[in-house]
C-alpha cells in the first residue's frame, strides 16, 4: 500500500510539474484529490488495515495529500500569472509601429487650371453652367448656324449615336439653351467635356475640356469682347503677356477672331513650343452671329454679344509642361501624384 502510495504521489507530482496550462491542473486536481481521486481512493482502503498500521498508513496518505495540493496550487498560480503576462503582451499596442499610410486625394491638373479660369470669370461677373453632353443635332450644330454641309457635321468628325443624337462637340450648346431659356443681359459661362472623333495622338484626344462664354446684352460691342479676354490672358499669363486678336472664321460669331499671347516659354523670343513664332494661340471668339441669337428668339436688332471657346487641355498642358494630352485621361496615379 506504501508503494502504491509512493506510486501515485510520485506520478501525481510528475504530471503537476508537466501540466502547461490551468484547465489541465484543474484535471489533475480531480483525478488524484476529487471525491473519486486516487489519492481519496487509498484512504478508502485503509479499512483493511491493522490499527497500528492505519494512523501510520493515514499520516502517509495526508502528507501525499498535501504534497500534491501544495505543488497543484504552486503550479496553477505559476500558469495563472503566465496566461496574465501573455495577455497583458498580446495586447499591448506598439506605439513605435510606423502608422497606416493615409493616401490624401489632390486636384487633378485639369481642375486645378479650370478654378482658375472659373474664378477668373466670376470676378467679371460671369455665371457658371453646363449642359448634358449628349446632345441634339439641333443645339449642337443648328442653333449655332453650321450648315448642313459643314464639315464638322461628317460622320468623320463627330460622334453620332443616332440620327439625331450624338456628343458634344462644344460646351455652346448649353449656351443656346440658356439663351433659350434666360433673357438678355446673359453672362455665362459653360466648361465641360466635349468630344471629337480626331486622330489620337500626343496632342490630340477624342476626349477634351473647353470653357465657353457667352454674353449678351444691348449695346456689346468688339471693344467689350476685347477688353474680358485681355483681362482674362493676364490674370492667367501675367500683365506682361501681350495679346494679339487675328482675324478668323467660325460659323456661329461674325466678325471672328482668334487671340494669341506671347509664348510663355522663351517671352516672344521663338522656341519650339511655339514654333519659332513667338506667339500661342489660346481661344477662339468673335461677335455673336444675327442668325444665332435669332435661332434663340433673341432680336439682333435689339441684341448684340460676344462669344468665346477655350480650350482647358492645352493650356494645362502647357503650364505644367506635360509632353503628352493623353496623360491626362489616364488617371495613373504616379503621374498625378507630381502635381
Ligand atoms: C468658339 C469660338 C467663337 C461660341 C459661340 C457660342 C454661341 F453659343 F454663342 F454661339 N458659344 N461659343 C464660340 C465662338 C466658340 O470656340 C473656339
Amino acid at each position: 500500500m506504501k508503494e502504491q502510495l509512493e506510486s501515485i504521489r510520485s506520478a501525481a507530482l510528475e504530471a503537476v510539474k508537466n501540466a502547461i496550462s490551468e484547465k489541465e491542473i484543474e484535471e489533475l486536481r480531480v483525478k488524484y484529490l476529487g471525491k473519486k481521486g486516487e489519492l481519496t481512493a487509498i484512504l478508502k482502503q485503509m479499512g483493511g488495515l491493522s490499527a497500528e498500521e492505519r494512523p501510520k498508513m493515514g499520516q502517509l496518505v495526508n502528507e501525499a495529500k498535501q504534497n500534491v495540493e501544495n505543488l497543484i496550487s504552486k503550479r496553477g498560480q505559476e500558469l495563472k500569472l503566465k496566461a496574465t503576462e501573455l495577455k497583458l503582451k498580446s495586447e499591448t499596442i506598439d506605439i513605435t509601429m510606423p502608422p497606416k499610410k493615409r493616401e490624401v486625394g489632390k486636384l487633378h491638373p485639369l481642375n486645378t487650371v479650370l478654378d482658375d479660369m472659373i474664378d477668373i470669370f466670376q470676378s467679371m461677373g460671369f455665371d457658371v453652367l453646363d449642359g448634358p453632353e449628349v446632345e441634339t443635332d439641333h443645339y449642337n450644330f443648328e442653333c449655332l448656324n453650321v450648315p448642313a454641309d459643314h464639315p464638322a457635321r461628317d460622320m468623320q468628325d463627330t460622334f453620332y449615336l443616332g440620327e439625331n443624337l450624338l456628343l458634344r462637340t462644344q460646351t455652346s450648346a448649353a449656351q443656346i439653351r440658356t439663351m433659350e431659356t434666360r433673357k438678355p443681359p446673359i453672362r455665362i459661362i459653360c466648361p465641360g467635356r466635349v468630344f471629337r472623333a480626331d486622330e489620337v495622338d500626343a496632342t490630340h484626344s477624342p476626349v477634351f475640356h473647353q470653357i465657353e462664354g457667352l454674353v449678351v446684352d444691348k449695346g456689346i460691342t468688339m471693344c467689350d469682347l476685347k477688353g474680358v479676354l485681355e483681362q482674362f490672358a493676364h490674370e492667367i499669363y501675367g500683365k506682361d503677356t501681350e495679346v494679339k486678336f487675328r482675324p478668323s472664321f467660325f460659323p456661329f460669331t461674325e466678325p471672328s477672331v482668334e487671340v494669341d499671347v506671347t509664348c510663355s516659354e522663351c517671352g516672344g523670343k521663338g522656341c519650339r513650343v511655339c514654333k519659332g513664332s513667338g506667339w500661342i494661340e489660346i481661344l477662339g471668339a468673335g461677335m455673336v452671329h444675327p442668325n444665332v441669337l435669332r435661332s434663340c428668339g433673341i432680336d439682333p436688332d435689339v441684341y448684340s454679344g460676344f462669344a468665346f471657346g477655350i480650350g482647358l487641355d492645352r493650356l494645362t498642358t502647357t503650364r505644367y509642361k506635360i509632353s503628352d494630352i493623353r496623360l491626362l485621361f489616364e488617371n495613373d496615379k504616379r503621374f498625378l501624384n507630381q502635381f
